[in-house]
């Protein structure tokens, strides 16, 4: 490699890392499970604009929330039992985003700051 190349890396790289400090994107994962008292922690809160990850597990088998619907996000996710799942999205706007299960008995919202 041409030392012109070399240099033009670096210095590609040193600003890569520059915006990556700055935008502060650590991911935000957030574990929920489904228990016989529905959807626990029923609130988060996430950041806007930095991508969530949310692990949930359905751990009881008798529950009307085998699926995980997300208001906006085109999110409806099936939660087979005993089954981590993961549910990634990053909220755009700051506020209240509600989810449920697919008939909307059970819910809980992520508060977006
Ligand atoms: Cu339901």
């Amino acid at each position: 490699m041409k030392p012109f190349v070399v240099a033009a890396a670096v210095v590609l790289l040193a600003l890569g890392a520059l915006g990556c400090s700055q935008k502060e994107a650590a991911p935000q994962t957030v574990k929920l499970t489904v228990s016989d008292k529905g959807f626990v922690p029923a609130e988060i809160t996430v950041k806007k604009g930095v991508p969530v990850t949310l692990l949930v597990t359905r751990e009881v088998e008798a529950t009307c929330a085998t699926e995980l619907v997300i208001e906006g996000q085109g999110i409806h996710k099936p939660l087979p039992l005993g089954q981590e799942v993961v549910i990634t999205f990053t909220p755009d706007k700051k506020g209240e985003i509600r989810y449920s299960c697919p008939m909307d008995m059970l819910s809980g919202s992520i508060r977006v700051q």
